[in-house]
């Protein structure tokens, strides 16, 4: 056959929300505009690298807050993209449901929605491959669909594509799309491209040499999606598949812990902060510091005159102060004060406790030192 391109990509969440993960509004803004780019990027890659295919693999925008912008823009891009067929297999966030843009707007021709929540097969001749795939028609699919993948015809090269967790993956149990490995092998797929989990990874597939892959986010939404985040460009001829990862993100969500033990004064946390490896501070660096250690009486950590103080360094900062005092709990416990005896009773419940609870008491410890030393309490 001759060799074919594509390029998979899954879960952008165009027009998705930030209210609640703690980003003022205002960058909530910039985000969605720096998805819209990474999306944009991706189907100029596209062009760039004259892909025969792309494939969406669900959760392309979220369905309840998608704005009619937003589809123009879609439409926009999918046209200039006229050469290439796109597919797009609808998942938990944007089912093909009704009053979906997918079902109410005109697409281009180029562009393939899987509507049924069974696998349908499209044939491209002149590629030399058939794509198969289903798409969610409501926020949930429970039923595991991939049992009923039929072997297909191995009379070319087939790629399947669906929004789908893998069971046998980190997460578990899921009520979207649920599939193992086993499902997909013995049925003649070269490829499978998968959205929902928000990690690349290719899913490990012992049966057969079909290559199993989730795309991951193009454009990391918070500090638990830190790091270059991309799509997967794979390529197809006799020999089989082969695939790579490229980025597209822009904004890096960086969280640095800083050990806080050996500083006496504000500037040392601030030094410690600005002069950290693996950080470059621009306008568009997206800080979390977490401040842990054992903290001299003597450093009054202010956060807000810290803030203050990176305030141009970068686009967002937040504080995650995770310091306890340098306090010597066993020699207040030797005091023949009420502080003492406190420490004294307070020692004896931490030591018959454990996990979540121990934390508690050691917090409870320090605040009652603190009280009882006629410091300022600062709840942690
Ligand atoms: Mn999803």
């Amino acid at each position: 056959m001759r060799p074919v391109r594509f390029i998979h990509t899954s879960d952008i969440h165009l027009d998705t929300s930030f209210s609640g993960s703690g980003i003022p509004s205002r960058l909530g803004d910039r985000k969605r505009e720096a998805i819209r780019a990474a999306f944009r990027g991706i189907l100029e890659d596209a062009r760039r690298c004259e892909a025969g295919l792309v494939l969406i693999a669900g959760d392309l925008f979220e369905s309840d807050r998608v704005t009619p912008d937003t589809c123009e823009f879609l439409k926009q891009q999918f046209e200039k993209a006229a050469g290439i067929r796109i597919f797009i297999a609808p998942g938990n966030h944007d089912p093909f449901a009704k009053g979906s843009p997918y079902r109410e707007e005109a697409w281009p021709d180029n562009v393939h929605i899987f509507d049924a929540e069974e696998f349908r097969s499209v044939e491209l001749p002149e590629l030399g491959v058939r794509v198969t795939g289903f798409g969610f028609l409501h926020n949930f699919l429970e039923e595991r669909l991939f049992l009923k993948l039929p072997v297909l015809p191995d009379d070319g090269c087939n790629i399947v594509m669906a929004h789908a967790s893998d069971l046998g993956g980190p997460m578990g149990k899921s009520k979207h799309g649920p599939f193992t490995a086993a499902d997909i092998a013995g049925k003649n797929v070269q490829y499978c491209a998968l959205g929902h989990y928000h990690e690349q990874r290719r899913v490990e597939n012992p049966g057969d040499g079909a290559q199993i892959w989730y795309s991951g986010i193009p454009e990391g939404r918070g500090w638990d999606e830190a790091g270059p985040r991309g799509y997967l460009v794979g390529e197809i001829d006799d020999g089989g598949v082969r695939v790579e990862g490229r980025v597209s993100s822009r904004f890096d969500w960086n969280t640095l812990e800083i050990a806080c033990d050996d500083f006496s004064t504000r500037e040392q946390v601030l030094d410690a902060v600005t002069q950290h490896r693996g950080v470059e501070y621009d306008a568009e660096t997206l800080l979390r510091v977490r401040l842990v250690g054992a903290l001299d009486p003597k450093l009054d950590l202010s956060l807000q005159e810290l803030g203050e103080r990176l305030a141009d360094e970068c686009l967002l900062l937040q504080w995650d102060d995770a310091t306890h005092p340098a306090i010597d709990f066993d020699e207040v416990a030797g005091e023949k004060t009420l502080r003492g005896r406190f420490v004294r009773l307070m020692n004896e419940r931490i030591a018959s406790s454990d996990g979540r609870e121990r934390e508690t008491l050691e917090r409870a410890r320090l605040y009652g030192v603190d009280a009882l030393s006629g410091r300022e309490v600062r709840l942690r």
